[in-house]
Order: structure tokens, then sequence, then C-alpha cells
């Protein structure tokens, strides 16, 4: 069955895979899908069409027959569910790799988030340079311990596996503002992760469109 997928029409970000169809091409890359792109303007993302398949009128959404999915949570999930490559078959160790997938999105990707915020749109506020500190804290509150949990290991918990997938395309973004050279094995970890093939040709499918 043919996967269709959504995508920025020009990433604001100009191709660097930040936005967030590259977690979900990365996966597709991963099980050996392949995958069709609609891009969407910011405009068209605000019509009925595309609100029809993602209630907030953002990107990625994810299409296979009758399948309608956004959030790239429950996106990559069914993914790794459905086709095998991204779940270990222990039924522990993949219920572990679920938890990590979690972990990224529920627990490391909010204080990320509000750094881009910080950033972009409170830049201006008469506050803004007094809050960063406390922005970037709480970035370190997460990459400290999980930092330390890792150790030395290549992934989280054995095998590369959806967990992984999900938690380097979330610390991704911390590789401009610098906070991930704090962390070495943070940045090396997320450099296996870009190094991965599959990684590769997402990165380099989103990048031909942006590039354009
Ligand atoms: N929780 C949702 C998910 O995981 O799927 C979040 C989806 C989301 O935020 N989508 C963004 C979007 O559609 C694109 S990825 N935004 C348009 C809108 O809300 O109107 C966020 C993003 C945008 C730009 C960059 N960049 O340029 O660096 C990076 C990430």
């Amino acid at each position: 069955m043919t996967i269709t997928i959504t995508a920025f029409e020009k990433s604001p970000d100009g191709g660097k895979g930040l936005a967030r169809d590259t977690r979900v091409r990365w996966a597709l890359e991963e099980v050996g899908q392949p995958y069709d792109v609609r891009y969407v303007s910011f405009a068209a993302m605000k019509q009925p069409g595309h609100l029809a398949l993602h209630p907030f009128g953002q990107i990625p959404t994810y299409e296979e027959g009758d399948l309608v999915l956004f959030e790239t949570g429950a996106i990559v999930f069914h993914v790794a569910d459905r086709y095998p490559g991204l779940l270990p078959g222990d039924a522990a160790a993949r219920a572990r790799a679920i938890m990590w997938m979690f972990a990224a999105l529920n627990s490391v990707e909010p204080p990320i988030l509000d750094l881009t915020t910080a950033r972009i749109v409170e830049r201006d506020q008469p506050w803004s340079k007094e809050r960063m500190p406390l922005v970037v804290d709480r970035i370190r509150e997460r990459l400290q311990p999980l930092s330390a949990r890792l150790g030395s290991a290549h992934w989280l918990d054995g095998a590369f596996s959806a967990g992984d997938l999900m938690m380097v395309s979330v610390l991704l973004r911390l590789r401009l503002p610098g906070i991930l050279d704090e962390y070495p094995n943070l940045a090396d970890y997320v450099a296996r992760g870009e190094a991965r093939p599959a990684y590769q040709r997402a990165f380099a499918a989103q990048l031909a469109v942006n590039a354009r």
C-alpha cells in the first residue's frame, strides 16, 4: 500500500533536517518502505483539505490506505510496529524501546522546544536575555542524566531502536546552539544516528527539496 507523508514545501530551516518530516522519513528508510511526499505551503496547511488530516494544521501527516495519522510519535510508532527493523522482538526490550520514544517526546523535547521559542518568538522581549539561562538550564537538567544513562553505550538499550531514532531526532536541534557539545557522549550518539545510511537517505531527500 502506498505511504504518503506531508512536508514543508519550503522548510524554514532551508534543509537542515530539523523539520519533523525528517524523523518520519528516517523511520521509513530504516524499515525499507518507499513513500511519496506531498509538499504543502504554510497557507495550505491551514486549509480544510489539510486540516482534515491534521487538526492543528501542521506537518507531517501519514497516509496509508484508509489510515491517516498525525503526530510524529504516533507515526514512528506505527511504522515501527507494522514493519520489522525498529523494535526488538523481545517483549520487555520492545516496551523499553517504546519508553525511550516517550522519554524523547515527553521529557527531552519540551525544554528544547522552549529554547526555540525563547530564541525566535521571544527574542525581542525586554526579559528575553534574562530568561535564557533558565531555559538552557532546563535542557541541561535532561541532558545530564541522559548522558549519565547512556555512558559509553552506542544506543540507549542494546541495539538501535525507534527509541534512539526519536531521541537523536530530538537532540539534533541542540547542535547549532552548541549545547550538545557540553556532553561529548551525547554528541557522539547523535553523530552515530546521523551516520546511519537510513538517516543519510532521509536527510538527502528533504535537502533536495529545500535546496531548490
Ligand atoms: N507534535 C507534533 C509532531 O511531533 O508531529 C509537532 C508538529 C509540528 O510542530 N510541525 C511543525 C509545523 O507544521 C513543523 S516541524 N509547523 C507549522 C505550523 O505550526 O503552522 C517544527 C519545525 C519548524 C521549523 C523548523 N526549522 O525551521 O528549523 C524546525 C522545526
